[in-house]
């Protein structure tokens, strides 16, 4: 990848949904500033890191607000190690009620010009730091591979300050109209990545706490390395006009969290609790197509003695519906660490995702 360019800000135009609509038509992706009030980010990565501290994922010589890695304990989604710490940060009500900020629905309503469905199923993420024997950096794909439902729009947010090189999002600005490219197995988001020359202009930008970044479902986007010290967090859900259809793989928690009632069974206010409900949204099922391709490329690379499936067969081990895959997938690991001499972490499959 050469040298990116700058994200083109968007801030002025916050209140001019037509004039935002056109922008995000044009380049498939907006950055805004101080989308969100810093105050309320900066409250919800006090409350993930805490949790992260308790889990043994922050250094103890540093103080917890800082969020320095106990890198020791590195580790990434699907992985139940990860998963351990994570249920607890997803769960978060106030997590919860930052992705359907009022000024975060009112600017897509702006932007659709009618009600926005948020999708009810988002990701916080935690990215450890890139050493020598530890990199989960997210590689270059497209959401609507992952997402399905009709045409929807990101809204990635770091939760604190995202200088580079502590792993800010970029966009290849006018991707999304080149629609979805051939994809193969990788180890970043969703286990797919592009298999395909990208075509747009790279861009990305150093984030403030409350600065967002909105981009199309077919905008080919990234993340750049965690350089530093700290734990990178963020969280990313989708919006969508609420009268067109979702998949049905939004409309649940995020794999391993339990049902809805288990998420909503510690929070202190019904505040954002079931608030979809209200829309009455469409829902369709995702369509598997690409998933499917990604699984039978895994199984043969893990036949091959390919370390590089094993993200992907852990994700068919979480989260395939299909009972028979996930037996496949889970011989297929541990086939894989007896040829490569890695132990595996006892991925397990979580029915409610
Ligand atoms: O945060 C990341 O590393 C990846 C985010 C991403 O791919 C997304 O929001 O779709």
């Amino acid at each position: 990848m050469d040298a990116m360019g700058e994200f083109l800000d968007s801030t002025e135009l916050m209140e001019d949904g037509p004039a935002l609509a056109e922008r995000l038509e044009r380049d498939g992706y907006l950055f805004l500033r101080g989308l969100l009030p810093r105050d309320a980010v900066m409250e919800v990565r006090r409350r993930m890191l805490e949790t992260a501290a308790e889990g043994g994922w922050l250094d103890p010589a540093h103080p917890v607000k800082k969020g320095v890695a106990n890198k020791a304990e590195a580790c990434k989604d699907p992985e139940e190690r990860y998963m351990r710490v994570f249920r607890g940060m997803w769960k978060d009500e106030e997590l919860h009620r930052l992705r359907i900020h009022p000024n975060v629905l009112a600017l897509f309503e702006r932007i659709f010009g009618e009600p926005v469905l948020a999708h009810p199923m988002f990701i916080q993420r935690n990215i450890f730091p890139q050493t020598d024997s530890f990199d989960f950096t997210t590689g270059a794909h497209q959401d609507k591979v992952h997402i399905g439902g009709a045409t929807n729009h990101a809204l990635w947010a770091p939760l604190g300050d995202c200088p580079l090189e502590k792993g800010a999002l970029a966009v290849a600005a006018g991707s999304h109209r080149a629609g979805v490219l051939d994809t193969r197995v990788g180890n970043g988001a969703g286990g797919m990545d592009i298999a395909a020359p990208i075509p747009g202009e790279w861009v990305t930008g150093a984030f403030e706490a409350g600065d967002a970044l909105i981009f199309a479902d077919t905008v080919v986007h990234c993340a750049l390395p965690n350089r530093t010290d700290e734990i990178r967090q963020s969280f990313d859900d989708r919006y969508q006009p609420a009268s067109k259809p979702v998949a049905d793989t939004n409309m649940v928690p995020y794999s391993g969290c339990g049902t809805w009632e288990e998420v909503y069974a510690g929070w202190s206010s019904d505040e954002g609790k079931y608030f979809w409900r209200a829309l009455s949204p469409t829902v369709v099922p995702l369509d598997r197509q690409y998933y499917d391709r990604r699984d039978r490329m895994a199984f043969d690379m893990a036949a091959e003695g390919d370390p590089a499936a094993r993200d992907a067969l852990l994700r068919i081990v979480q989260r395939d519906p299909d009972a028979a895959k996930r037996s496949r997938a889970e011989e297929a690991l541990r086939q894989l660490a007896a040829m490569t001499g890695r132990q595996e972490s006892g991925a397990t499959h979580v029915a409610s995702a």
